[in-house]
């Protein structure tokens, strides 16, 4: 204490009071700023980056290039999009007098019918979990009696909420959570995601003290993590994943938690690979840090549960591992209910409270709701609930078991083709493409071309086909392969050819350092999606 004292009167000996004041208050200033700089959100590095990139594009040569190529894409991006859409005037306004009941549903049949890809007969990958008329025929009768309800109101609606919370009961119980689970339901698994992280947040926040709150997460985990994060203003970390299991690497995980985790994240299995994370090791993380540990099984879920009993190994995943805080899993996949629902499921309701969001002083009233929205749509509840009700045990058990055996044989049979190689070990549906000796995508390029829809996955370049219950029926399999292998047979004639199309730019995308040129990309792309012709709202400002 002594010495700190003579060397604070050393320094300011013989100085004017004046010049101790400005000393110390820049001093102060600088150290504040000094720590502002050196640990935001962004590292260092990152911020220089994006710094650098930004200074770039500011050189008119480079800037004007980059507009040029954006334009031509957008051009496209618009064009294409007229193009799905073509064979239907585009409705700018109300029609005056309404349609009647013929005309609705002859217009809605138009514009369903439109696109290119056959949907319904298992040619695009994922996407279409479950499609026959029996089904359809069901959930739009439920939907149709249910259609004007509304969870919001309890009282009114009892008959509703009974389905949600039973909805609840049973996932709980198929995911192995004792009486102390719950959950709710939500629209999809992105809003799943959300409310997980919400409340997993706001736990941190109330019973840590956790201001800064940041989730370790594998880099094959959905992005609906990072769209969370981007809501929720949590920093998202990161952890890279093995090359040959391709699935997160758990020392890496463990060396990314520090004092502000609020979570961490397991996909079961991811969705670029269909690969099952190690949760046994994520889950004793989460019990050796106290940090609660979310699995990620929207795609997986309605399937895993079913697997054991249809003959199938699965790893243990879900509440049976005491770290296992919450799970996410989709109705809406291999739960076959229409789009629109999928629950998120807690170990202990003391985290399901971090879920809700109340506000207890409002004029309108005091306003407690479980998810993201006021008004939820009961029909989907009741749809789901349906769904639940007609497929039954045995039902969802034969599906599965329908499935995983048409998974296992496409695995299988593309395993012995030359040129190709697949991701880790696919755990449910997903099997993820790479080659070694010629552009991958031109593998999907050339089978859009025979009418198949596969997801394009980037770093490194592959692709995925999702199974589902479409792929099942008889011939589509055998299809597939068939085209697979003789479009190999083509390609290996010249394998250093370039990728061509839409491909080349999914290829070039992935060129591209400067990833805020992606990111004006697909923003134009997303604009394209709302696109209105000019001589459309010509015609209506006439
Ligand atoms: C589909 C999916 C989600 C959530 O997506 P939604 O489209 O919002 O239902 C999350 N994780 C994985 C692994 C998925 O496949
Ligand atoms: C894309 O086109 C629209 C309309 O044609 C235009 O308003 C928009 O600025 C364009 N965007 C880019 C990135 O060029
Ligand atoms: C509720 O919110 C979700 C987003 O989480 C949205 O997709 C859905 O359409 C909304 N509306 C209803 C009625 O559920």
């Amino acid at each position: 204490m002594n010495t700190m004292k003579e060397l604070v009167n050393e320094t300011f000996k013989d100085k004017e009071p004046w010049k101790i004041v400005t000393i110390t208050t820049g001093s102060v200033l600088s150290a504040v700023w000094l720590w502002n700089f050196f640990y935001q959100d962004e590292s260092l590095i990152e911020r220089g980056r994006r710094q650098i990139f930004k200074l770039v594009r500011c050189i008119p040569s480079v800037r004007q290039k980059i507009e040029k190529e954006l334009s031509a894409l957008n051009c496209t991006f618009e064009r294409e999009s007229l193009d799905r859409v073509k064979n239907i005037e585009f409705v700018t306004k109300l029609p005056f007098n309404g349609l009647t009941h013929e005309q609705v549903i002859g217009a809605v049949k138009k514009y369903i019918q439109l696109g290119e890809f056959d949907w319904q007969n298992g040619k695009v990958s994922g996407a279409v979990y479950r499609h026959d008329k029996a089904l359809i025929k069901l959930m739009s009768d439920v939907y149709g009696i249910a259609s004007y309800t509304n969870p919001l109101h309890p009282d009114i609606f009892p008959g509703v909420c009974k389905m949600e919370a039973e909805i609840v009961r049973i996932s709980c119980k198929l995911f192995h959570g004792d009486e102390a689970a719950c959950g709710t339901m939500t629209t999809g698994g992105t809003e799943s995601i959300l409310l997980a992280c919400k409340a997993f947040r706001d736990y941190a926040k109330h019973i840590k003290g956790i201001k800064k709150p940041e989730m370790v997460v594998p880099s094959t985990a959905h992005s609906a993590f990072d769209k969370a994060a981007q809501y929720l203003n949590i920093k998202v970390r990161s952890v890279s994943i093995n090359p040959n299991s391709c699935t997160v690497k758990i020392s890496d995980m463990e060396r990314a938690i520090n004092k502000n985790t609020i979570m961490l994240v397991g996909s079961t299995p991811n969705f670029p690979y269909g690969t099952f994370d190690h949760i046994e090791a994520i889950s004793e993380l989460g019990m050796k840090y106290n940090i609660p540990v979310h699995v990620d099984a929207c795609l997986g879920g309605f399937l895993l549960c079913f697997m054991p009993d249809a003959g199938f190994n699965v790893p243990t995943f879900d509440f049976k591992l005491p770290g296992v805080t919450s799970i996410s899993a989709d109705t809406h996949k291999y739960g076959y209910a229409p789009k629109g629902s999928s629950v998120i499921l807690y170990r202990e309701k003391k985290y399901r409270h971090y879920q809700f969001t109340i506000t207890t002083d409002w004029p309108g009233g005091i306003y407690g709701s479980p998810t993201v929205n006021g008004s939820r749509a009961g029909g989907i509840i009741a749809a789901c609930w349906a769904s639940f009700m007609h497929f039954g045990y045995s039902g969802y058990l034969e599906s599965t078991k329908k499935i995983i055996e048409t998974a296992r044989y496409i695995e299988t049979g593309l395993r012995k083709m030359n040129g190709i190689f697949i991701f880790g070990s696919p755990t449910t549906s997903v099997i993820a493409l790479g080659s070694n000796q010629f552009h991958i995508y031109r593998l999907s390029e050339a089978l859009a071309a025979r009418g198949w829809n596969l997801n394009v996955l980037q770093f490194p370049s592959a692709i995925h086909i999702c199974i589902t219950h479409v792929h099942t029926e008889f011939g589509v399999a055998d299809e597939f392969l068939n085209d697979v292998r003789n479009i190999l047979i083509e390609i290996q004639k010249h394998p250093g050819e370039p990728v061509e199309g839409m491909f080349a730019m999914y290829g070039m995308s992935q060129t591209i350092a400067d990833r805020s040129v992606v990111g004006d990309l697909t923003r134009s792309f997303l604009d394209s999606m709302y696109f209105t012709p000019k001589e459309e709202i010509e015609q209506e400002i006439n």
